[in-house]
C-alpha cells in the first residue's frame, strides 16, 4: 500500500469487558485474543501496536484521540459510563475508526457450537481475500436484530444456515444471507454531519481455538488494516484531530498507555459452552437487558444492529 513507505506504525486501543455489575460476563478467550493480536501486530504492514484497557475512565476525548482505531474485543454489557460514551461519540465524530469483534455487538442467546460453513461473499476485501470460498469454522454464531445492510454496511462473510441447526426463535430480520462480517466506509457510529471513520466487524472470535487459527487471525488483521487505512486520521490527513501522531514519523512506537492487566474479578454469569438448552434463561434475560442498554446508547449506530 502506498502509505507504507512513510507510515511507521498505527496504534489501536483494544477495549475489553469493563466489568460494572453482575450482569456482565467475560469471555475466557480474551487473554488468548490479546496475545494473538499483540504477536501479529508488529509483523503487519504497516505494523500495528495494540494497547489494551479495561478502565472506563480511560475514555476521555484526550486519551482516545491518540488512537488510530478503537477495537471492542468481545466486550459485554454496559462498558462505558455517560462521560465515556460522550468521549467515544466525539472520537467517532472526529473520524476515529472502529473495529468490533464478536460480542462487541453484545450478548449471546441460544449459544450454539456446531460446525458451520461460512461463505465468502466478497473476496476482494482485505478481511476475506485469504479465505476459501467456503470456510468450515467452529465458533459461536450470532443472530442479529437488524440487517447491517440496512445502514449501508457491506457484508463480506455469511454463514450457510443449512450447515447447522439453530433452535432459537427468530424474531427479527437480519437479512439474507445470514451476515457474519461486514464493513462500513463511513462508520454509522458518527453523527451524520460529522466526519466518519471506517468500521469493520466480525462476529467470530468466541473460542480460544478460533484465536489460535491463523486463518482467523488473517481475517481479523485484514479487517483492522483496512479500517486503519481510512483517510480520516492523522496518519492520512493533516487536518485530522484523532490518530496517533507517532504514526506520521519514525518515532519510537511507544504505547500511550502501558500494558494494563487483563485480570478481572469473576462474573456471576457463566458463559455456556454447551448446547443452548442448558443456558439458564435468567442469565439469558439478564444479558438481554444489558445488551439492550449498551447497544441503544452506543453500538446501535456503530454496528447498526443488535442481535437476538
Ligand atoms: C482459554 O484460554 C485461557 C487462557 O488464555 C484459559 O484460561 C481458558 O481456560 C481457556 N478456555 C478453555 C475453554 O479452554
Ligand atoms: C487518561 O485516562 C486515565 C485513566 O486511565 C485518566 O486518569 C486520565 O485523566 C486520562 N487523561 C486525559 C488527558 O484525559
Ligand atoms: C477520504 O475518503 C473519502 C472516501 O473515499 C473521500 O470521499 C474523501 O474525498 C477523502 N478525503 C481526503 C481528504 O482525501
Ligand atoms: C484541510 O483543511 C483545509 C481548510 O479547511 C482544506 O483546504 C484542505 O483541503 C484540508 N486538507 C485535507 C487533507 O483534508
Ligand atoms: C434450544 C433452546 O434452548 N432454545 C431456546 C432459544 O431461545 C429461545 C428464546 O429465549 C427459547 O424460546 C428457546 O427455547
Amino acid at each position: 500500500m502506498a502509505f507504507m513507505a512513510w507510515l511507521s506504525h498505527l496504534v489501536v486501543l483494544v477495549v475489553l469487558t469493563i466489568l460494572q455489575a453482575r450482569i456482565d460476563f467475560r469471555h475466557d478467550s480474551i487473554p488468548t485474543a490479546i496475545n494473538a493480536l499483540k504477536q501479529k501486530g508488529p509483523s503487519n504492514s504497516p505494523p500495528i501496536i495494540f494497547d489494551n484497557t479495561e478502565d472506563q475512565n480511560f475514555f476521555t476525548t484526550a486519551n482516545l484521540s491518540q488512537y488510530d482505531a478503537i477495537l471492542f474485543l468481545s466486550t459485554t454489557g454496559e462498558v462505558l459510563d455517560a462521560s465515556g460514551k460522550a468521549a467515544f461519540q466525539t472520537y467517532l465524530n472526529q473520524g476515529g475508526n472502529f473495529v468490533g469483534i464478536h460480542s462487541a455487538s453484545d450478548t449471546l442467546r441460544n449459544t450454539t457450537f456446531y460446525m458451520e460453513e461460512l461463505v465468502v461473499l466478497d473476496n476482494t476485501h482485505p478481511s476475506t481475500s485469504m479465505l476459501p470460498t467456503r470456510w468450515p469454522v467452529q465458533d459461536e454464531f450470532y443472530n442479529f436484530k437488524s440487517d447491517p445492510r440496512s445502514v449501508g454496511a457491506v457484508v463480506v462473510l455469511t454463514v450457510d444456515e443449512s450447515t447447522y441447526t439453530d433452535d432459537g426463535v427468530r424474531k427479527f430480520d437480519q437479512g439474507t444471507p445470514h451476515p457474519i462480517a461486514w464493513y462500513q466506509e463511513r462508520g454509522a457510529g458518527s453523527q451524520e454531519t460529522e466526519t466518519a471513520g471506517r468500521s469493520w466487524y466480525t462476529s467470530l472470535g468466541h473460542l480460544n481455538q478460533t484465536w489460535e487459527d491463523d486463518l482467523y487471525l488473517q481475517h481479523v488483521m485484514g479487517g483492522i488494516s483496512w479500517t486503519l487505512a481510512g483517510n480520516t486520521t492523522k496518519a492520512f490527513s493533516s487536518n485530522a484531530t484523532v490518530g496517533n501522531a507517532n504514526s506520521l514519523d519514525g518515532n519510537n512506537p511507544s504505547s500511550t498507555i502501558t500494558s494494563i492487566s487483563t485480570s478481572k474479578s469473576t462474573s456471576t454469569s457463566v458463559e455456556s459452552t454447551v448446547p443452548p438448552s442448558s443456558t439458564p434463561s435468567s442469565d439469558t434475560a439478564r444479558h438481554q437487558t444489558a445488551s439492550g442498554t449498551l447497544l441503544l446508547s452506543l453500538c446501535v449506530a456503530l454496528l447498526a444492529l443488535m442481535y437476538l
